[in-house]
């Protein structure tokens, strides 16, 4: 029997109307269930919505450096539960533990720069070319916010879209990925603990279509934020558009990748490419899933990459040494074998790295699938090259100067991550001007960005307000706000402010 853990609405832990629960369990094992969790509709995500607009103005009336000392709070919680809450990561996503752990660590940089950032000035004292007037800028919240989150960080990401639009005056609807609920629950302990008051944050469990849905639907949410997939991402902005008067900000995916020039220092180059690849075990948006290197270098690179690749300890996330866990469940198991196979039944490809069922006995049980590479000629007609497929597949590819890596890398939809690897300054600069992405790397792989940047893409990969400060963008409203200084009225533009002009007055 295993425990059965609730939503948190209005500072109550409660069940689902429905009445129904669906189950966690660890994809490394898929026997050990981690809990039975409520299966969320639109009444649990109407009754969420009502908490927090009846929460939303005594949040709001309090100053933004006192929202964010309960923030604070949250922070010095999680900070002790980080092992804790680490192992869970590793056991419910899968990720290994170094991850898991980092994944909480991540968290808690955003939670620190959220507090932090209260006390730093805001808006913008802008200047009139009347001298009589003061012209400002104010952010006011939006209000409600639903913030709709991924599995792959099951306590970053949320963290990230619910810090600081919590510190901004908002209040707060959550829905977290229904792969990773216990994650959920746990991360809603510590807030719990913080004392944030009733309301400020709920948070509901379930699937996207029940309870994620609604919440993008409804008339009282004032701003939604999600960190997903390309499809669900448009379908939430479509939604919104007709809405007319919700903001948006959708972070999605990305088909990244990383350029090795001719004069790379390989060890560099290789070393990226495969944390690129395989870390997460491909599974985060920033995972690079395409390899473009020079024609001069791409044997050496080759050799170098497939031995590596060859050597990668895949296993239960919480066991020592592994480098890759499982994939998250079965659709993303399914989905990674299909693009493999057509890569095999490819005769423009070869394949390097096939270790998709390399995996002992003892793990029959565990969604795993390992390393798969191949080479192949970069063709606009080949799918697997545009698509994104979100486990651990890559394709290298030759090219034979920068101009051709360019337009390959800018060829797909996605615009999210890339990095290049080159001893060349100047290569360097020429893919920060035109590879078309939100995050680039220079000797690096393509993944790892700390949370005081700017994250988020271009083109389909998303609006590229996803976190950090911009995300205040997607939760405020601005207003500028002009204040006149004498008793005379005197306009811009020249505009005559004589209302007599003409009578005999
Ligand atoms: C994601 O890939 O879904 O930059 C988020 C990184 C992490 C966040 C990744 N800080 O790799």
């Amino acid at each position: 029997m295993t425990d059965t853990y609730k939503n948190y609405i209005d500072g109550e832990w409660v069940t689902a109307r429905s009445g129904e629960t669906f189950e966690s369990v660890e994809p490394a094992d898929t026997d050990r269930v981690l809990g039975q969790f409520q299966r969320s509709t639109e009444e649990d995500a109407q009754r969420a919505i009502e908490a927090a607009n009846e929460a939303q103005e005594q949040w709001q009336s309090l100053s933004r450096i006192d929202r964010a000392a309960y923030i604070e709070e949250v922070f010095k919680i999680l900070e002790q539960r980080t092992d804790e809450l680490g192992e869970l990561v590793s056991r419910e996503c899968g990720k290994e533990l170094s991850e898991g752990k980092a994944d909480v660590v991540e968290a808690i940089h955003m939670l620190q720069y959220a507090f932090g950032n209260a006390r730093q000035p805001t808006g913008e004292v802008v200047e009139s070319e009347i001298p009589a007037k003061d012209s400002y800028v104010h952010r006011q919240p939006a209000g409600v916010v639903a913030s709709i989150t991924p599995w792959n960080f099951p306590i970053a990401i949320p963290i990230w879209l619910i810090a600081i639009p919590l510190i901004e005056g908002n209040t707060v609807v959550w829905k977290p990925a229904e792969q990773t609920p216990k994650c959920a629950v746990k991360l809603m302990e510590v807030f719990d603990e913080a004392g944030i008051p009733d309301g400020v944050i709920n948070m509901i469990t379930g699937y996207g279509e029940d309870s994620g849905a609604p919440l993008v639907s409804s008339n009282d949410v004032d701003s939604v934020l999600f960190t997903g997939s390309a499809k669900v991402g448009q379908m939430i902005q479509k939604d919104v558009a007709v809405q007319g008067d919700k903001q948006c900000a959708c972070e999605m995916g990305g088909k990244n990748a990383i350029i090795v020039t001719e004069d790379a220092d390989m060890d560099i180059a290789v070393h990226s490419a495969i944390m690129s690849a395989y870390k997460t075990t491909g599974q985060r948006c920033v995972s690079a899933e395409r390899v473009l290197v020079h024609e001069d270098v791409i044997d050496e690179f080759q050799q170098r990459f497939v031995s590596a690749a060859e050597k990668i300890n895949y296993g239960h996330p919480v066991e020592d040494d592994v480098f890759m866990g499982p994939l998250v469940d079965d659709a993303q198991v399914e989905k990674t074998k299909e693009w493999n196979q057509r890569v095999r039944d490819l005769d423009a490809a070869e394949v390097l790295v096939d270790r998709e069922t390399d995996i002992g006995e003892e793990h029959a049980d565990g969604r795993f699938v390992g390393p798969f590479a191949y080479r192949i000629e970069y063709d606009d007609d080949i799918d697997v090259l545009h698509e994104e497929v979100f486990g651990p597949h890559v394709a290298i590819m030759p090219y034979s100067d920068l101009d051709e890596a360019i337009e390959i890398h800018n060829s797909v939809e996605y615009g999210l991550a890339m990095a290049i690897c080159t001893e060349d300054y100047r290569k360097a600069r020429r893919a920060r001007q035109d590879c078309e992405v939100g995050l680039g790397y220079v000797n690096l792989p393509s993944i790892g960005a700390e949370v005081h940047l700017p994250f988020g893409g271009v083109k389909k990969s998303g609006s590229g307000i996803a976190s950090g400060k911009d995300i205040i963008r997607a939760v405020t409203h601005r207003k500028a706000w002009t204040v006149n200084n004498e008793k005379d009225i005197e306009m811009a533009q020249g505009l005559s402010a004589d209302i007599f002009r003409g009578s005999d007055e």
